[in-house]
């Protein structure tokens, strides 16, 4: 199901950190992608994070959700330490919203895409759980406002269908595989691809 591509740059390679100490703004630099797991490195941009956000030297790692929301603006998933953030409404100056939606558990964990997956047209959670090297598949429930409730992205419990289900079985430990990002559909079958 899945093709596999050279293995992109690491996004969360391309983060600086500016100075976030002294109560000044925590700003944080992106790299546009080319779409294909490459960055752009000479349109870099600078992000204000809103109050409250962890401070970007945390960050374990920072995925592109695509417009999750559906509001029309860029949304990203954020991994620090143990715990996993969403930032939402980024409209290519600042990000509106940042939420913590577990504090548990993402240690050991990498996001590797989130997008829909399953065709229902609403936001899902692909990761990878290095203690089983297992890909397993977090299904989002629509919100009432439209796009995705991020709370059932937060908690297996709490997804569609009320669990987190197998997508890949084994050999996906960061030993085997130190670096996955999952891109759009590069195969033309509706289905995205790793
Ligand atoms: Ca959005
Ligand atoms: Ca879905």
């Amino acid at each position: 199901m899945e093709s596999l591509t050279a293995p992109p740059v690491p996004w969360k390679k391309r983060v600086t950190v500016y100075d976030c100490d002294s109560g000044s703004p925590c700003w944080e630099e992106v790299y546009p992608g080319d779409g294909y797991g490459a960055v752009n490195i000479d349109r870099r941009r600078e992000i204000l994070l809103p109050d409250g956000a962890p401070d970007p030297s945390t960050f374990t790692q920072i995925v592109s959700a695509g417009d999750a929301t559906g509001d029309g603006k860029a949304d990203f998933f954020v991994t620090v330490g143990d715990a996993l953030w969403v930032l939402t409404g980024y409209n290519g100056a600042t990000v509106d919203r940042a939420t913590r939606l577990s504090a548990a558990s993402w240690a050991n964990r990498d996001v590797v895409t989130v997008q829909d997956i399953t065709g229902d047209g609403v936001t899902d959670l692909l990761y990878r759980t290095d203690e089983t090297g297992r890909l397993l598949l977090r299904g989002g429930i629509k919100a009432a406002s439209g796009g995705v409730d991020f709370a059932s992205l937060a908690t297996a419990g709490g997804s569609a269908g009320g669990g987190d289900t197998q997508y890949g079985a084994s050999g996906w430990s960061s030993g085997a595989v130190p670096f996955i990002l999952g891109t759009p559909d590069a195969n033309g079958d509706s289905v995205p691809d790793l």
